[in-house]
């Protein structure tokens, strides 16, 4: 069974001297470096590690920025057997105080800004504070590191190598695992059924924090000799300079939707302008039929629409030479089974029959970190229940139709509404709240938000607005916020979604 570190050190050493990762900070080149340098760099970074105390199994938490530090220092984890807990390092400090408390790391390592708030909520946890802004072979952890020896460390199959918190429909986020084989398995898939080779350059514009960025996109090119263009942050205008440019010229482009729509809707140029771009993937959010032509048309081949998800890996794709269906999220990928069963008794149903998506194989999680009950509720007898609802074609290929969990997805972002809930329902004013999507053009679905107030209360929108900019990132932060006397219940008293949805329509 192919593990992730090992097959990576070897591919580091494999492509060592090619160019691996090209870093551009707003716009202008900041830095690049050969897989050797990676190699290096993240043994010297390893070893810093090391002496702060982590060893195989701990947490590293990352709330960083994309920079090359990222990825040397996420390669250094994984050298020691340790543990990648991503964070998005513009989370609120009481969302990172919540995963610092879930996840327990050993060692956080933090923008130089963020050192005050991960002092006082990690009071006895160590730190590296990283100055991102400075090129990244000048920093000193990299620069007064010594290069260690060989490691003799042995990694096992099923070791935890990745924490990806992702929104819980009940509670808080919780942290899927993803083991050494999950994460191998995975990306030795995308390599494979996207013929992904040294010969590629991937136009990188993800955050590094989810499996998007991190695992499809990254670890993939690192796993194949690919090389990557880096981009700091997602600019319309400025990603469309760097699909254009022939020097050197990118193959790949990895997007959700919305990037997709920002895109085409700042595009001056023919499709022409990128031939020598062969794939176009789209995922982390249902990609409109409509938007898949517009791509074909604008950027000259039709996208390859692709379903994952964090806790399972990439799990669909529309095919690579074969026929791409607009609005399927295509076939299984190699070693995944898959089941369309009744929600409610677990039956399989026929093709064409609408039912839960519920899949077995390689890159399937074993589960939530220090989450049991989470996870035995997510698994049937092995089987991984996705929340999701869909069905197959004649042909094999399947489609999503609707969701089983409560999840908003906006912008390719999985917002869970009960968290919002609990928020807004903390403040004193409110009776309570119920959070729910709205179709949204460019985002997808945006988040809006209908509140009670308590009887004699009074609330303004601008209030709520200013509490929820406090405590959550603004990815979740209500667009729309409807105060009403009472939300409309069924007579079991569940709040109807789809009648708020209707009158927010109105
Ligand atoms: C931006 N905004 C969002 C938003 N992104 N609001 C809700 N949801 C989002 N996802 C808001 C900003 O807060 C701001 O509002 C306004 O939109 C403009 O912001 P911006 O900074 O100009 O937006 P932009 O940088 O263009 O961001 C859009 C985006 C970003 C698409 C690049 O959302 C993004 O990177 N999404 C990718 C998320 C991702 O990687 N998902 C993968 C999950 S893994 P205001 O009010 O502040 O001005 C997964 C599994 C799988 O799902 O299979 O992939």
């Amino acid at each position: 069974m192919q593990m992730l570190t090992p097959f990576l050190l070897d591919r580091l050493k494999r492509n060592a001297n090619r160019p691996a990762i090209s870093f551009f900070r707003k716009g202008r080149r900041e830095t690049e470096c050969s897989f050797q340098e990676l190699d290096q760099d993240s043994a010297r970074l390893a070893l810093l590690f090391a002496d702060r105390g982590v060893s195989r199994g701990d947490r590293v938490l990352f709330s960083l920025g994309k920079s090359l530090f990222f990825v040397t220092a996420y390669l250094a984890v994984h050298r020691l057997g340790a543990i990648a807990v991503p964070c998005n390092p513009d989370f609120t400090r009481s969302e990172k105080a919540y995963l610092v408390e879930d996840a327990a790391p050993k060692l956080i390592i933090s923008r130089e800004q963020d050192r005050d708030v991960f002092q006082a909520i990690a009071l006895r946890t160590a730190l590296i504070p990283v100055d991102e802004t400075r090129p990244y072979q000048e920093l000193p952890e990299i620069q007064n590191s010594p290069l260690p020896r060989k490691s003799g460390l042995e990694h096992h199959p099923d070791d935890p190598a990745l924490i990806i918190y992702t929104s819980g429909t009940t509670g808080p986020p919780k942290g899927a695992i993803l083991t050494q084989s999950n994460l191998a398995h995975d990306a030795l898939n995308v390599s494979k059924i996207w013929e992904i080779g040294p010969e590629d350059r991937l136009l990188h514009a993800l955050p590094l924090f989810h499996v998007h960025g991190l695992c499809f996109a990254l670890t993939t090119c690192l796993l194949t000799g690919a090389s990557v263009a880096m981009l700091d942050r997602f600019q319309a205008d400025e990603v469309l300079t760097f699909l254009r440019s022939k020097d050197p010229a990118c193959t790949l482009f990895m997007g959700v939707p919305t990037m997709y729509t920002k895109l085409l809707d700042s595009l001056e140029h023919g499709p022409e302008a990128f031939q020598h771009i062969r794939l176009w993937t789209s995922g982390s959010a249902p990609l409109k039929p409509a938007e898949f032509e517009r791509i074909q048309q604008m950027l000259g081949k039709p996208p390859v629409e692709r379903e994952g998800m964090s806790e399972t890996g990439m799990n669909f794709s529309n095919p690579l030479h074969g026929v791409k269906k607009p609005g399927s999220i295509g076939l299984p990928l190699p070693g995944l089974q898959v089941r369309i069963v009744d929600p409610e008794t677990g039956a399989d149903l026929q093709t064409g029959q609408i039912g839960e998506i519920w899949l077995k194989g390689p890159s399937i999680s074993p589960g939530y970190w220090n989450k049991p009950s989470e996870t035995a509720a997510a698994f049937h007898n092995g089987w991984f229940k996705t929340g999701d609802l869909g069905k197959k074609d004649g042909e094999g290929y399947y489609y999503l139709t609707d969701r089983l969990k409560h999840i908003i997805i906006s912008g390719g972002e999985n917002i869970s509404p009960k968290e919002i809930e609990n928020r807004l329902n903390q403040l004193e004013s409110v009776f309570e709240s119920a959070v729910f999507g709205l179709p949204d053009e460019t985002l997808g679905e945006r988040v809006a938000a209908a509140v009670v107030p308590h009887p004699g209360a009074t609330i303004q929108t601008d209030e709520l607005q200013a509490y929820c900019r406090e405590h959550l990132h603004k990815w979740k932060c209500p667009k729309q916020f409807f105060i009403v006397d009472h939300l409309p219940r069924n007579t079991m008293g569940k709040v109807l979604k789809h009648e708020l949805q209707r009158l927010a329509g109105d």
